[in-house]
């Protein structure tokens, strides 16, 4: 039975206080916090096994490898991949698509080619396509937004052709909240011969992604959206394509031989991991996975549902003049609410809100495109997670309430 009270006893960074008051933490878009589990995952990796992987031959080495690689095998497990050939450890989402951007790019598109976007894409999905469209000669194409903050379905159907070569594709917006329907999306861009990349740094940390299933060629996400360490992140990708793409980075572990003038290149996934990895870092994430493996995803999912139907519901309440951005169908949408006051600054909301013990964001969260779209430059955000309450929620609006009236009773003076 999933109850996120005692999910909450996991949780020791949630009984502390802020500025006197109990912390409420609605910031998990941006990050997580860290159960005990994985805690203590990192600190017996430190305490027991730490040594360089890959390389030694004593039995600390030999340790440190196989957590390594047991880690990158629960990866797979979890987003149901195949193989752990197809997991690619990264330092994050970002790193995961500017290594797709970088080394598929480069050998794959030419002047003429198209990639697809969306105008709700983090920066992360933005800006790698930008560089490699202006290195290689071809072209970004934007699929639209209705007037609700979902995808113009109709739009992305007319600008696929068969000189889009990418469509790269957020799962969930870290600002609308809207669910994308990737699988349809990419059933559509195979039938024109695309491959599709999907942002699941808001994804795969609160509902059930199947790689298989949505027949993505690549998938990237975040450790530390999703209870584990920051540092460490994924890029699945279908193993045909990883062997065909030539490396993103040169260095050691990556190679299979090197002479003065020329290497080849070790096998996937290692090719693409060059360097050191961050090693306590997989192994944070697989105990991450365990733990929510545990909780088991859909019920995590369920839970962020019902908790943002009762906070949306509890803003209409509130009768304040707030915009709320994205969908207005809890079942459409995750765990975020991004929302402004008419005549409130974002950034002052989230201070008043801090000075109550409750965390959110408040800018551009990494999106200026979408908020030029929105006509705003900033919002605030909650962002819900599965130790959060109705309670938490209750805070939030208390505090919302509490921040009207104060700077109304300022604007009136
Ligand atoms: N969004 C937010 O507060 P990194 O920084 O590499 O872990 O994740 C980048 C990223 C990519 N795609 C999406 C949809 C994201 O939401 C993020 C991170 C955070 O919204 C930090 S800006």
């Amino acid at each position: 039975m999933f109850d996120p009270k005692l999910i909450r006893n996991d949780f020791p960074i949630l009984s502390r206080q802020v500025h006197g008051k109990p912390l409420v933490y609605l910031d998990n878009a941006a990050t997580t916090q860290k159960p005990h589990h994985v805690i203590e995952a990192l600190r017996r990796y430190y305490e027991e096994s730490n040594a360089n992987v890959h390389r030694g031959i004593h039995t600390l080495a030999e340790e440190a490898t196989a957590l390594y690689e047991q880690a990158r095998e629960q990866v797979a497990h979890f987003i149901h991949a195949p193989s752990a050939r197809s997991i690619v450890f990264t330092r994050g989402s970002t790193e995961a698509i500017n290594l797709v951007a970088q080394a598929w790019g480069r050998w794959a598109l030419k002047p003429g080619d198209e990639i697809l976007l969306t105008e709700m894409e983090h920066h992360a999905n933005l800006v790698p396509w930008q560089l490699i469209a202006q290195a290689t000669g071809a072209t970004l194409q934007f699929v639209g937004l209705t007037a609700d903050g979902t995808l113009d379905l109709a739009h992305a159907q007319a600008l696929l052709s068969e000189r889009t070569k990418l469509f790269a594709v957020t799962h969930i917006s870290n600002v609308l909240g809207t669910i994308n329907p990737v699988a349809d999306l990419i059933r559509q861009a195979h039938a024109v011969g695309a491959l599709v990349l999907v942002d699941g740094a808001q994804s795969v940390p609160h509902l059930p992604v199947d790689v298989q299933e949505l027949d993505c060629d690549f998938l990237v996400f975040s450790g530390h959206k999703m209870l584990g360490p920051t540092g460490i992140g994924v890029l699945y990708g279908r193993p045909e394509l990883l062997e065909a793409m030539p490396p993103f980075q040169g260095g050691g572990e990556m190679i299979s031989n090197v002479w003065l003038d020329h290497a080849t290149w070790n096998e996937i996934p290692w090719k693409f991991e060059a360097g050191t990895p961050h090693i306590a870092g997989a192994v944070g994430l697989g105990a991450a996975m365990e733990y929510l493996s545990a909780l088991d995803m859909a019920a995590v999912r369920a839970h962020e549902q019902s908790l943002v139907a009762y906070a949306l519901s509890a803003f209409e309440r509130l009768n304040h003049d707030i915009m709320i951005y994205g969908p207005k169908d809890p079942a459409l949408r995750g765990g975020v609410i991004a929302f402004n006051y008419q005549n409130i600054h974002p950034h002052d909301v989230g201070q008043f809100l801090d000075g109550e013990g409750v965390a959110i964001r408040a800018g551009h969260h990494c999106a200026k495109p979408l908020m030029r779209r929105l006509g705003v430059v900033a919002t605030a955000r909650a962002s819900f997670y599965l130790y959060n309450t109705t309670q938490d929620a209750d805070r939030l609006i208390a505090a919302l309430q509490k921040t009207k009236e104060t700077f109304s009773v300022v604007a009136h003076r």
